[in-house]
C-alpha cells in the first residue's frame, strides 16, 4: 500500500487517519506541492491522478490506484472489513457520519484548497491579503456550521463515544483553521472534540509534523 501525499495536506491527512485508526501499514510517497512549481503537476504524478491533486492510494496487490480521499477511505472500509469501522451504526447514524465529512470535505476545505487561494492571490491580484481573508471567511463558516451539526450528536467523538469519518475529515480541517489563525472559541464543540481526537495515538502519528517530509 502506498499513499502519495503532502505533509500539509488535509486531504492526505484524512486519509492517513484512516490508514493509522485502522491499524493499516503503508509506505508514504511524498508529492511537494509547492516545490519545483508544484509536484502535482508533474507527468510522472499526472499519471496517478489526472486532477492534479494529492492524495493517491495506490494497493499494489489489488492492482487498484484510487483518488478523492473519501473514496480511498470508503475503499479501506470494504477491503479490509476485519478492521475497525469508521462508517457504523444505524442507517441514521451512518448518513449523518457522512454529512459530517461532506460538511469539510466538499463545502468546506475544497474552496481553500492552494490552487483557489493561488488563484484569487494572483489571477484575481487580491495579493496574499486577499487570499487570507478569503480561507478565514470559508472556513470559518464551515466550522460554524459544523459547530451547529455536532453540538446535539457528539460526546467524546463528532458523533457519540466512538471514532468515525466525521472526526477523520474534522481534525485537518481544524488544523488547517489554526494554520490561518481562525479563532476557534465560537467554536466550543469542536474544540472540545479536536483536543480528546489529538490525544489519541493514531491522530498523534498522522499529525503533519510528525511526517517525514514536514517542513520541506
Ligand atoms: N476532494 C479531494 C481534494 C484533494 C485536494 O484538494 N488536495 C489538495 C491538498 S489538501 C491538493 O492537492 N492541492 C494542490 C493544489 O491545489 O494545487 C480529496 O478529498 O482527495
Amino acid at each position: 500500500m502506498k499513499l502519495y501525499g503532502y505533509w500539509r495536506s488535509s486531504a492526505t491527512y484524512r486519509v492517513r487517519l484512516a490508514l493509522n485508526l485502522k491499524g493499516i501499514e503503508y509506505q508514504y510517497e511524498p508529492v511537494h506541492l509547492v516545490k519545483n512549481g508544484g509536484e502535482q503537476y508533474s507527468g510522472k504524478y499526472q499519471a496517478l491522478n489526472p486532477a492534479q491533486l494529492v492524495p493517491t492510494l495506490v494497493d499494489e496487490k489489488e492492482a487498484v490506484t484510487l483518488n478523492q480521499s473519501l473514496a480511498i477511505i470508503e475503499y479501506l472500509e470494504e477491503a479490509f472489513p476485519e478492521s475497525p469501522p469508521l462508517i457504523s451504526g444505524s442507517a441514521r447514524q451512518k448518513a449523518l457520519i457522512r454529512t459530517i465529512a461532506y460538511d469539510v470535505a466538499c463545502d468546506t476545505q475544497p474552496i481553500a484548497n492552494l490552487r483557489v487561494l493561488n488563484y484569487v492571490a494572483k489571477d484575481l491580484a487580491q495579493g496574499d491579503a486577499g487570499k487570507v481573508a478569503w480561507a478565514k471567511h470559508w472556513i470559518a463558516k464551515g466550522l460554524a456550521s459544523l459547530e451547529t451539526r455536532i453540538a446535539p450528536t457528539s460526546g467524546l467523538f463528532c458523533v457519540g463515544d466512538e471514532v468515525s469519518l466525521a472526526d477523520v475529515c474534522l481534525i485537518p480541517q481544524v488544523y488547517n483553521a489554526e494554520r490561518f489563525n481562525i479563532d476557534l472559541s465560537p467554536f466550543p464543540t469542536i474544540k472540545r472534540v479536536a483536543e480528546h481526537c489529538n490525544f489519541q495515538p493514531a491522530f498523534i502519528q498522522a499529525l503533519p509534523e510528525n511526517q517525514p517530509d514536514a517542513a520541506e
